[in-house]
């Protein structure tokens, strides 16, 4: 088993609605923690709603492309439409780490190309893992977030 970290997002629609069926799918069976849902300013791409972002950690012996599916699952789910690179979205899942994997395989690179910049992701990473991202790193990330609470107060 492989502690495998998620990062999911939603900007259209009821997000806490998504976020939670969404936390479900990609967890599957498996053992899961989830973060705080953060409420982020959009990182790049078009002027769009703030999005509501979180983390969810998978204890699993799935492979990094099966998470991807996951993924795939979820956004399908939710009614995920690809119009705009980086525009809004029902749902957004990606594969953030799986172990200490390393993989350049263009359909799924890990750990995720742009995860470190990100405040979106290394703050709610850095309450699940304070040992692989520090507060002092998580703060240094693009994007301004404030935390809402967590997923469950919120729905
Ligand atoms: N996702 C992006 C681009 N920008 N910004 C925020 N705040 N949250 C996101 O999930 C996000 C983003 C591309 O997937
Ligand atoms: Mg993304
Ligand atoms: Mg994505």
């Amino acid at each position: 088993m492989r502690r495998a970290f998620l990062s999911l997002g939603s900007n259209i629609g009821d997000r806490a609605t998504h976020l939670t069926r969404a936390v479900q799918i990609v967890a599957s069976s498996d053992p899961y923690r989830v973060s705080s849902v953060y409420q982020t300013e959009p990182v790049g791409g078009v002027v769009q709603d703030d999005f509501w972002n979180l983390v969810v950690e998978v204890t699993t012996d799935a492979t990094a492309k099966e998470l991807l599916e996951r993924c795939r699952r979820a956004e399908a789910s939710e009614g995920r439409t690809r119009d705009v690179r980086w525009g809004p979205r029902t749902l957004d899942a990606d594969v953030l780490l799986v172990g200490d994997e390393i993989s350049d395989d263009p359909e799924i690179i890990v750990p995720h190309p742009r995860m470190f910049e990100r405040a979106f992701v290394l703050i709610p990473l850095s309450e699940l893992a304070p040992e692989l991202v520090g507060k002092a790193q998580a703060a240094r990330g693009a994007g301004r977030v404030a935390r809402l609470g967590t997923l469950s107060s919120l729905r």
